[in-house]
């Protein structure tokens, strides 16, 4: 019998992303059928203790604090990036000359000239890669996209309206962290959760042509976690109008500013036919409009997405018994290794990445305010 493949994977990051990234090659060999073992052989951070804390806990075999040993380790044939933004490119380019698959947490980069780089590197070395937008794979976003592509709203779409609001910083007093300096996290909100929601427009839709934006910091100055004053200086929130290639308008808001809303993630898409509503606070849900419905009972309807049939939904459990934020990144890195074995392209790629960024990029330059 020919001897089954295994693929060591070496995490870099020990924080929030580290911890749902690693329960993911935790649960991924577990509930889908891989065409490969993984050995979660090595996660890596900056102090010791911790890191080792962190692999013991997340069940990784080894402790590293120096990122480049993982580069260096001939063993390692995934490295999978969760650090803050501005070691990505870094970190990305030394693991593809070192032929390594790569995943890497969004956004890809902190600008497009990065980006660029990035991508030159993974052609240049042949390895797979793929950016983490992991709200692509919950299944309720994948049934969505499948409506669209058969044509269940129609073949001409009008709209893509979607909004990611969190409030974790709308306090003042709350301190100035990586996310809020343009030098390590790129942009605000933008760059942190506004990247999302591009990736489903380009994904649920397809390529944005033009864009007009407006953003704003409210709290100009914050104290460092040592308590010295220091200028933020990255936007707080923004909000973008702009226009598919194929003529469908783009309304896009983001924002940390939203009193009460922690990490809502909605959009509804309108076509010629019908409409598709998600809300990821109740992400097990598709509301489906279809104007063919005889009018006397026409509505929107709910789509509970726990069918065996529904994207990734066989793997888990029995119709009604819904799924959560988690099993999106599992669904990702399981979908990461069977492309790595089949030597197939996966989705986002690095590339994916590029064009994601030029969107932000493009945001950022946005001049449109006509004053009154
Ligand atoms: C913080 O705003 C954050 O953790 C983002 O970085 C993630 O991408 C998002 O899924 C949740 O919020």
């Amino acid at each position: 019998m020919p001897k089954r493949r295994a693929l060591s994977v070496a995490l870099i990051g020990t924080k929030f992303m580290g911890r749902a990234h690693s329960n993911a090659w935790r649960q991924a060999p577990r509930f889908f059928d891989l065409p490969a073992d993984i050995r979660m052989a090595a996660i890596c951070g900056r102090d010791r203790a911790g890191t080792s804390r962190a692999a013991k806990i997340l069940g990784w075999e080894k402790a590293v604090i120096d990122w480049k040993a993982i580069i260096a380790d001939p063993l390692i044939d995934i490295v999978d990036i969760c650090t803050p933004n501005d070691s990505h490119a870094e970190i990305a380019i030394a693991a593809a000359r070192a032929g390594k698959a790569i995943l890497c947490e969004k956004p890809l980069a902190r600008n497009v000239a990065e980006a660029r780089r990035m991508v030159d590197a993974v052609k240049r070395a042949r390895v797979a890669n793929m950016v983490c937008h992991n709200y692509r794979r919950v299944p309720t976003v994948a049934l969505a996209k499948q409506m669209i592509d058969s044509g269940k709203i129609g073949h001409r779409i009008y709209h893509f309206r979607a909004r990611y609001a969190q409030d974790w910083i709308a306090d003042e007093n709350f301190p100035l962290v990586w996310r809020l300096q343009s030098k390590v996290a790129g942009s605000g909100a933008l760059g942190d959760i506004g990247a999302h929601i591009i990736d489903l427009a380009r994904f649920l839709v397809g390529e944005i042509a033009v864009v007009s934006a407006v953003s704003e910091t409210f709290v100009k100055r914050r104290l460092t976690k040592n308590r010295q004053p220091a200028r933020v200086d990255v936007d707080d929130a923004v909000s973008v109008i702009g226009k598919f290639r194929n003529a469908a308008i783009l309304n896009l808001e983001a924002t940390r500013f939203a009193r009460g809303r922690k990490n809502q993630l909605t959009f509804e898409i309108n076509g010629s036919r019908g409409s598709l509503a998600f809300d990821l606070e109740e992400m097990n849900r598709l509301r489906f409009y279809d104007s063919a419905d005889p009018n006397q009972t026409r509505g929107f309807r709910d789509i509970i997405v726990t069918e065996s049939k529904h994207p990734y939904v066989g793997n888990w459990w029995p119709p009604g018994h819904i799924i959560g934020y988690e099993h999106s990144f599992v669904h990702t890195v399981a979908d990461f290794v069977k492309a790595i074995v089949a030597r197939k392209k996966i989705e986002p790629d690095f590339t994916d990445g590029l064009k994601t960024q030029r969107v932000l990029d493009a945001i950022q330059r946005a001049r449109p305010l006509s004053s009154l």
